[in-house]
């Protein structure tokens, strides 16, 4: 499906671009090695690049976008924390005249629309993602799977669709019952925490699905804190694959991940060269997800970011 240029403002085609990059938040690997990818790509390029954090504030990142309008950048790429918020933003920057590509999240489709609102959505399936959980997690358990659930950042598409994928898998599976859901906001502590408290509730766990690594690291935390292992008494499973937790399925104690990859630079900057050149641009360009298991991790671990 591709995206029909309708309404959307135009990139003049330019030997340099001044280019915002509005990022959601900077504390833990998975954002800083996007950060570092689209850093590094604009320096090769040899364009001007507007970094802003929003520290983990919807309302932060709002104003982040308007201060890049304020400054007339060339174009935005924006890593929407939450869907809803910040449809307004990404429809803000269009009436000024600014196209916004969105990297890694997505905003809430009825909301804005690829095409019309923003130039196109370049990331991975989410769905796919939480679907492959749930199948590996189908096809690898013996016996009852107990399943606590670790959820992403409330609001946001990762964390929506991660889940609608896992559950829609499982769902109608007699050896599948989830325990628990609760949000740990893709933080490491929070996923410990919530994950201590969870423990206690339901003691039988026997699977944990974590929305990404950093909360798959807090909730082993909280488990070797039982005196579980994590790995043998409880299967551990997540989304991203990063160097830490690739190194833990080598080590035994992670089972399954699928991967997120954040190097978003050189794909980011080539669709933005290829909008200004007037070429189609899809509505959604979709990053292919490896995944680790016993089997490749190992392989696996020197290509990790
Ligand atoms: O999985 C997580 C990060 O939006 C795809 O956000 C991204 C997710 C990623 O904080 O670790």
């Amino acid at each position: 499906v591709f995206a029909v240029a309708q309404g959307l403002p135009k990139l003049p085609q330019k030997a340099t671009y001044k280019v915002g990059f509005a990022q959601t938040e900077s504390n833990n690997p998975w954002r800083i090695a996007q950060t570092k990818s689209m850093q590094d790509e604009a320096k090769k390029l040899g364009y001007q690049l507007v970094y802003t954090d929003a520290a983990g504030s919807a309302a932060k990142q709002v104003a982040d976008v308007d201060s890049m309008i304020a400054q007339r950048v060339d174009a935005i790429f924006l890593a929407p924390r939450e869907e809803k918020p910040l449809a307004a933003a990404v429809k803000k920057a269009r009436a000024a005249g600014i196209p916004v590509i969105l990297l890694d999240r997505n905003v809430d489709p009825s909301l804005a629309k690829p095409g019309q609102d923003y130039v196109t959505f370049i990331g991975s399936d989410f769905i796919q993602e939480g679907q492959r959980v749930g199948q590996w997690l189908a096809k690898n358990m013996k016996g009852q799977a107990r399943v606590i659930q670790l959820l992403g950042t409330t609001g946001s598409s990762p964390a929506n669709d991660r889940r609608k994928g896992f559950e829609d898998a499982v769902k109608g599976n007699a050896n599948i019952k989830i325990l628990a859901s609760q949000t740990g906001d893709f933080a490491r502590d929070k996923g410990r925490q919530v994950m201590e408290t969870l423990l206690q509730a339901h003691p039988d766990v026997n699977v944990v699905y974590a929305h990404n690594d950093e909360m798959a690291i807090g909730a082993i935390a909280a488990l070797e804190a039982a005196g579980k292992k994590p790995g043998k008494d409880v299967m551990v499973m997540s989304i991203d694959g990063g160097k830490e937790i690739v190194q833990l399925v080598v080590d035994g104690k992670v089972n399954y991940v699928v991967e997120c990859n954040p190097r978003f630079g050189p794909k980011a900057f080539a669709t933005l060269k290829d909008y200004a050149a007037g070429k189609k641009i899809p509505a959604k360009i979709i990053n292919p997800d490896r995944d680790y298991t016993a089997q490749n991790a190992k392989a696996g671990l020197a290509s990790a970011y």
